[in-house]
């Protein structure tokens, strides 16, 4: 059943009561609302007396900020007990990280999502493409079943603060104020969260901005912004996947420019780019290269040869501009 309405929200509260042995994952390569609503679920799963595991994918240093870590599987040889398995913030089955194949082999399976490209995979299913974050949607769904403290505020507030780009974008609204109002009130350390997300970098991310700046294409007078930054020069530095987040963004700021992209080559043949935009739907775009995410903000990993995937990727934004 794929609604957003409040019978599968009870239907997701009555598992949440009636079983036990959650594994709670979110997708590879997690940002900090996947790691927040892992964690914010998790605690709350505490609260209700329930055995939980969170299981998650490598993820940048800055997310040590969010509470709950304790409930982070750690055993990369063994699998957790699992009864219901949980993939939050998830889009697609093939985005879920899930390391020991537990996803096939639970009893019940829940997703709960706010990814406009989202395809239904699991049993239970909360879906609401127009919420902020899926720390959003765990609000909804467990702020009327515990009493919330400040670690899950705080665990929350991490994904409603980074989805909306710091309560910027279109889809924060009033809903979204009042909640991080609600989260606040439970004394959360709102300043931390927000500097340790938002704007603190590592040396290793400069030095990535660095070389992605010097790489800076601004074709149609400066309407469109692509950078890349090869493989040599990530070894080079020294940087990791993690250290490329915001790149895309800081592109999209260039004052006249309305789309970006950056590429970052992980190995010889694949590339991962990320593109972010003022109008035009990237989402669509990343599709047709196999990924997805938002309109204003998507993905994918292009199987190619850095200069080819970088044509092909100015390619679609290029054109996209011209539709748009
Ligand atoms: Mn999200």
């Amino acid at each position: 059943m794929i609604m957003n309405n409040d019978a599968v929200l009870d239907e997701v509260r009555r598992v949440l009561l009636e079983n036990d042995d959650f594994v709670i994952t979110a997708h590879v390569n997690p940002d900090s609302d996947a790691v927040g609503s892992c964690l914010a679920m998790g605690l709350s799963l505490k609260k209700l007396g329930t055995r939980v595991n969170v299981v998650l994918d490598k993820f940048h240093d800055k997310n040590s900020i969010i509470p709950g870590q304790e409930l982070i599987w750690r055993d990369e040889a063994a699998a957790p007990a699992v009864s219901v398995f949980m993939a939050l913030d998830c889009a697609t089955p093939e985005r879920v990280f899930d390391p020991f194949g537990l996803m096939k082999l639970a009893p019940v399976t829940v997703c709960i999502d706010h990814h406009i490209s989202h395809d239904p995979f699991a049993g239970h299913v909360y879906l609401d493409s127009c919420a902020s974050s899926t720390c959003e949607l765990i609000y909804r769904l467990v702020s009327p079943m515990i009493e919330l403290d400040s670690d899950i505020g705080s665990a929350l507030y991490a994904g409603l603060l980074t989805d909306t780009g710091g309560f910027r974008h279109s889809c924060a609204g009033p809903e979204t104020m009042r909640i991080a109002s609600e989260l606040i009130k439970l004394n959360i350390p709102f300043t931390d969260i927000y500097n340790e997300l938002l704007e603190r970098h590592s040396l290793a991310e400069t030095h990535v901005m660095r070389a992605a700046l010097k790489n800076l294409d601004l074709p149609r007078n400066g309407r469109a912004a692509f950078s890349f930054i090869s493989s040599e020069e990530m070894a080079d530095i020294g940087a990791e996947a993690t250290d490329t987040d915001g790149i895309s963004e800081y592109l999209l700021n260039i004052r006249g420019v309305e789309v970006s992209a950056f590429l970052y080559e992980r190995f010889k043949g694949e590339v991962k780019a990320s593109m972010r935009s003022l109008t035009a739907n990237v989402s669509e775009m990343a599709k047709a290269f196999g990924g997805g995410g938002h309109k204003h903000a998507a993905g994918c990993t292009i199987r190619a040869p850095l200069t080819e995937a970088y044509a092909e990727m100015s390619r679609a934004v290029l054109s996209a501009i011209e539709t748009a």
